[in-house]
């Protein structure tokens, strides 16, 4: 008879390829061995930004062995790239520091190679995958967040190239990165492009936004580009239009469905071990019923939303993904396992709240990933929409 494997319930295992399993299983030993430990002591210090009396650096050597590993820009084929599968992706995603690794793959590489000119993808690609330089996406504005196609931003034909104005913020490691994605409006035709800035352009500035009690060991800030001239060889030819920036985020939205289950994962395991040592009336915490439905109900919710990964990754792989079916697996992940770190938390008691348990820091990072890539509640309206054929972004 088959025995049941609560680590694996749904033996997902068994429907990865080898060679996904050794992605996986690789990627999920660094982890462990060289980040997890330095985790801790970077979250409580919001390390990574410059202090006001020690100017830290954001840890660059995390960006550099991860490039060795082969984890950056890892769907992407040739120029020194790994060419995994999405699933692979999606595996490394859930082990993991995720955002450092998403933004540079899905949002920084990915726009690279599918919309650059072959000159950018051999300058740029190869340095971005051994992590040597460092990138940031800047889509999102002050007065534009959920309503990128009202951005501001805009960018002016002068002199054979371009002249950029704007600001971007809440972007995910603009304060260290050596180029930045940004999109803009073009003054001509009104269409969204895409541009390449390199730091030390003049008029491109980054500040640091500091004070977050979310995502604290990862850096985010501002962009302001203030008359930015930038080279006609800098605009990425092959984007046009909102569909350039979207299509980006849909690779980083698939991994951000996966990794969010990998934290779900941990804080079951933790609440779980926790549950077993613990006693109260007598008894372990895991005796109790309405403890165990905690985990029944965290484990089921996992073991799902992890198919429904693999699922959309398979068709991805296949070119058979809608949007919405990421969508749909970005929402149901985050939703879900923002409720699960909640919950495993409880099961922690007051040791809960602590940071040496780790699952508050899960709690609080989910609810950035339950914004961020599009708020639970944009998505939402993404499905409404598909399901009904009307939009209700908008009273229009
Ligand atoms: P809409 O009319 O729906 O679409 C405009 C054009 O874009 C196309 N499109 C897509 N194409 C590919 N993939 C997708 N996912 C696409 N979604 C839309 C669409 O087909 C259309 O093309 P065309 O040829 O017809 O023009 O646009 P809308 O203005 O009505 O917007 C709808 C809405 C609200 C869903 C959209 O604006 C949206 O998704 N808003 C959420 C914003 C968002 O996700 N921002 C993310 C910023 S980046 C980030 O958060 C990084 S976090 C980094 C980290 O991990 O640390
Ligand atoms: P708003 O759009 O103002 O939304 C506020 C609330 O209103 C939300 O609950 C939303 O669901 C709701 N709402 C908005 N419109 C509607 C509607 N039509 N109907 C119903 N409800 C609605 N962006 C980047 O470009 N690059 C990055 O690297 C990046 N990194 C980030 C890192 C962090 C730590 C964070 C927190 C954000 C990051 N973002 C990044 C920005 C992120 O994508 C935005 O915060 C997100 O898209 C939401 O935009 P907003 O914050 O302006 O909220």
């Amino acid at each position: 008879s088959v025995k049941y494997n609560w680590e694996d319930p749904l033996s997902l295992e068994s429907q990865l390829t080898e060679e996904e399993i050794a992605i996986r299983d690789s990627t999920r030993h660094y982890c462990q061995e060289k980040l997890f430990p330095r985790i801790l002591e970077a979250y409580r210090q919001e390390k990574y930004l410059p202090s006001s009396f020690i100017p830290l650096e954001f840890d660059r050597e995390i960006i550099t062995e991860m490039g060795e590993l082969g984890l950056l820009g890892s769907t992407i084929q040739g120029y020194g790239c790994s060419g995994v599968s999405s699933v692979a992706y999606g595996l490394i995603a859930h082990s993991g520091y995720r955002s450092a690794m998403s933004v540079q793959s899905s949002l920084v590489m990915h726009p690279i190679y599918a919309f650059g000119s072959e000159e950018q993808k051999q300058k740029y690609l190869p340095r971005l995958a051994k992590g040597e330089i460092v990138g940031a996406f800047g889509l999102t504005e002050p007065n534009y967040g959920s309503d990128v196609g009202g951005m501001q931003s805009y960018s002016e034909k002068k002199n054979g190239g371009y002249i950029l104005h704007g600001s971007k913020t809440w972007i995910t490691n603009a304060p260290i990165a050596d180029i930045f994605i940004v999109w803009a409006k073009s003054k001509e035709d009104h269409k969204v492009r895409g541009f390449i800035l390199e730091k030390g352009m003049e008029g491109l500035t980054t500040a640091t936004i500091k004070g977050k009690l979310s995502l604290r060991a990862s850096v985010t800030g501002m962009i302001m580009m203030d008359n930015v001239e930038v080279p006609e060889e800098n605009l990425l030819p092959h984007a046009e239009g909102l569909k350039g920036p979207f299509s980006c985020l849909n690779n980083a939205r698939l991994g951000i469905a996966w990794g969010v289950l990998g934290a779900s994962e941990f804080c079951l395991a933790q609440a779980r071990e926790y549950a077993l040592n613990r006693n109260q009336f007598g008894v372990p915490l895991a005796r109790f019923q309405l403890v165990q439905k905690k985990f029944a109900d965290a484990h089921t919710e996992i073991a799902i939303g992890l198919q429904a990964c693999l699922q959309v990754g398979r068709l991805k792989d296949l070119g058979k993904s809608a949007p919405e079916m990421i969508s749909l697996v970005k929402r149901n992940s985050c939703g879900k396992a923002l409720e699960i770190a909640r919950s495993m938390r409880d099961v922690l008691g007051g040791n809960g709240i602590s940071d040496e348990y780790h699952v508050i820091r899960h709690e609080q990072n989910l609810c950035t990933t339950n914004t961020y890539e599009g708020t639970y509640d944009i998505h939402t309206l993404i499905l409404g929409r598909a399901i009904t054929g009307i939009q209700s972004f908008t009273a229009s």
